[in-house]
């Protein structure tokens, strides 16, 4: 047991704190601050050298958030927020990694963060009623209460193209990007995948490169980004009323869907039903609105007449964009649109009308193999001095799968995953493993939200938690089987019949873009503010659905 190591080791070798973090990214240094200022002995372990997390790993050109800084950004600190000065509207990886830098200093987060640590194993010791976590190297910390601050998008998906390995230019990934960057002036260059990620980075990409060759599986609904710097003093001004803009949640774009899931895809265009829309009024939306005019109608989300015209709407206006025929048929989705986080894009169609793009349509022809000296197709072969791989990640359970986390009775939270798909209850625990707290973990509002709006809450959450327990004298807390059964139906009663359950939509959002994983959507999407009362709720209650021990 724990117990026995630790003493076994002459507590030495085995560390005993009152909580581990894992991870060093936006969640795990909130979450610091917050268990320091209750007064526990906390460790953060972080595989990378740094902090930032998703900030410091995808440093692809072009990486952007789609939502705006004010917002973007921590709220819980009067000071963090004044003595910061964003200069955009949407901020870029740079600016958000140096704020995150910013933070670590600000609140004196470094001395309690270990780095070039990654963690390996955690087993729950009954007896103890503690976590062992052990790290690569083989460093042991003992401490009763985890929060798996583990990022959701943060374990990259092998794209697994046969002859990778041999390819003799050179290979990046979006997602583990090069520090120094990387000049693709000259080259010939191939980006497979056109989620979020590849349509930011191939506008960019296209202006440096020789050729670019598009490899794209899935054609995406993008959105024209707002992405600008402020005006002189338009920051200084909105700083000034941070506290009213961020309770009033006045911003009027993607960042709206703080309020609720749906609020993105129904809000922005304020338009009324396709379905009943005269061919008039459609054409209108869209010389109007551009490619927004083909999909924000309010029944796009749930009729599947509307649906279909959508896209076939979206097709027309992304056709008066990109000029060759062929190559806008291409880029026009085959699944519904709302189905996958809306995609933002900066010149993301014109980018098909250089003369110096070319895009590869895997429906029509797939990538056989990758070879010494580029990529081949059913029907073609292409030389390429670099390849970016933009194909995402094993999302929301990724990072805590390739860890061996063993709870009660040696249950194996991968195995649990594996058959039961991705349960937990509130995003929070999952149940047989104790004390062990998720941060927007399946079940939360996770993808569906401003992941720090939702972020911060659960922090704020799990760290009240477990100063109510230690006030009470209790030593542990796990979710019931029963209440994440019930709050998993709940979760997926609100997305039946919605475009979330189509058959055609495949993404990381129900794990269908990992080869293997048990397929099912387990995201909130009533909106955080509903997310919010539930869990304060059932806190107040006294922990409905666990039980304290
Ligand atoms: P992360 O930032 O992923 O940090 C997790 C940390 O845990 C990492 O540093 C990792 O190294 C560490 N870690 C993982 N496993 C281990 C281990 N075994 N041992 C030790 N350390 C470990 N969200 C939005 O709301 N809006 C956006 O615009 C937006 N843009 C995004 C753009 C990209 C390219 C990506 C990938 C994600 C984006 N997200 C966005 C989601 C984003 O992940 C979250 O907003 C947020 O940054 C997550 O912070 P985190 O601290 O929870 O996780
Ligand atoms: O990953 P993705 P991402 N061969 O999974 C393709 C956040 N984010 O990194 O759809 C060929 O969305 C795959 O094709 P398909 C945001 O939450 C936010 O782009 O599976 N292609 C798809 O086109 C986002 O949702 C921002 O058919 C392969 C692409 O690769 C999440 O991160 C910016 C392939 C992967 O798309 C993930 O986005 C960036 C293969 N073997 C990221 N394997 C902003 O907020 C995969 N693909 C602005």
């Amino acid at each position: 047991t724990a117990r026995a190591l630790a003493s076994r080791a002459g507590g030495d070798e085995v560390r005993r704190l009152d909580a581990v973090v894992v991870g060093a990214g936006f969640s795990g240094l909130y979450a610091l601050h917050r268990l320091r200022e209750l007064g526990l002995r906390v460790r953060v372990l972080e595989a990378a050298d740094r902090v930032g997390g998703t900030w410091l790993f995808n440093r692809y050109p072009g990486a952007r958030c789609d939502i705006e800084s004010i917002e973007y950004s921590y709220s819980f600190s009067t000071e963090l927020q004044q003595e910061w000065t964003w200069s955009e509207l949407l901020p870029g990886q740079a600016e958000i990694e140096a704020y995150l830098n910013f933070a670590a200093d600000r609140l004196d987060l470094r001395r309690d963060i270990q780095f070039d640590t990654r963690v390996a194993a955690m087993t729950f010791d009954e007896a103890d009623q503690t976590w062992l976590v052990t790290t690569e190297a083989g460093e042991r910390f003992v401490a009763p209460f985890v929060v798996a601050a583990t990022g959701i998008l943060s374990a990259p998906l092998d794209p697994g193209i046969p002859g990778l390995a041999t390819f003799r230019g050179t290979t990046l990934y979006s997602n583990r990007f090069p520090r120094e960057g990387h000049d693709f002036t000259g080259q010939r260059v191939a980006v497979i995948g056109t989620g979020s990620t590849g349509v930011q980075a191939i506008p960019v990409v296209a202006e440096q490169a020789e050729h670019l060759y598009v490899y794209q599986r899935s054609a995406a609904y993008t959105l024209p980004s707002p992405a600008r710097r402020y005006e002189p003093g338009e920051f200084e001004e909105l700083r000034s009323r941070y506290d009213e803009i961020r309770a009033a949640q006045l911003l009027a774009h993607v960042g709206a869907a703080r309020t609720s899931a749906f609020s993105v895809l129904t809000n922005l265009g304020g338009l009324p039903a396709l379905r009943t829309a005269s061919r008039e009024a459609q054409l209108r939306a869209v010389e109007e609105k551009g490619v927004v005019g083909a999909l924000y109608w309010s029944d796009v989300m749930f009729d599947p007449e509307a649906i279909r015209m959508a896209t076939a709407l979206y097709g027309e206006a992304v056709a008066r964009i990109v000029r060759d025929p062929e190559t806008a048929a291409s880029l026009v989705p085959t699944y519904p649109f709302g189905c996958k986080r809306p995609i933002i894009d900066q010149g993301y169609y014109e980018t098909f009308n250089r003369p110096n793009v070319t895009l590869v349509d895997l429906r029509k022809d797939a990538i056989q193999e990758i070879t010494p000296t580029g990529i081949r197709t059913e029907r073609a072969h292409h030389e390429l001095d670099a390849i970016l791989f933009a194909t995402g990640f094993d999302a929301l359970t990724g990072a805590l799968t390739r860890i061996d986390v063993r709870g009660r009775g040696g249950a194996l939270l991968r195995d649990v995953w594996a058959t039961e798909g991705p349960v937990a209850y509130l995003g929070l625990q999952v149940s047989d493993f104790p004390n062990l707290f998720l941060v927007q973990g399946p079940g939360s509002p996770s993808a569906a939200s401003n992941f720090l709006a939702a972020m911060e809450h659960h922090i704020e959450w799990i760290t009240d938690c477990v100063a109510h327990l230690r006030a009470g004298g209790h030593r542990t807390i796990e979710a019931l089987p029963s209440a994440q059964a019930e709050w998993i139906d709940e979760i997926l009663a609100l997305v039946n019949g919605s475009v979330l359950m189509h058959p055609d939509c495949n993404s990381w959002y129900n794990g269908a873009n990992v080869p293997g994983k048990k397929r099912m959507y387990t995201t909130y999407v009533a909106g955080l503010p509903s997310f919010r009362q539930r869990c304060d709720e059932i806190a107040a209650a006294g922990y409905t659905g666990f039980k304290i021990g």
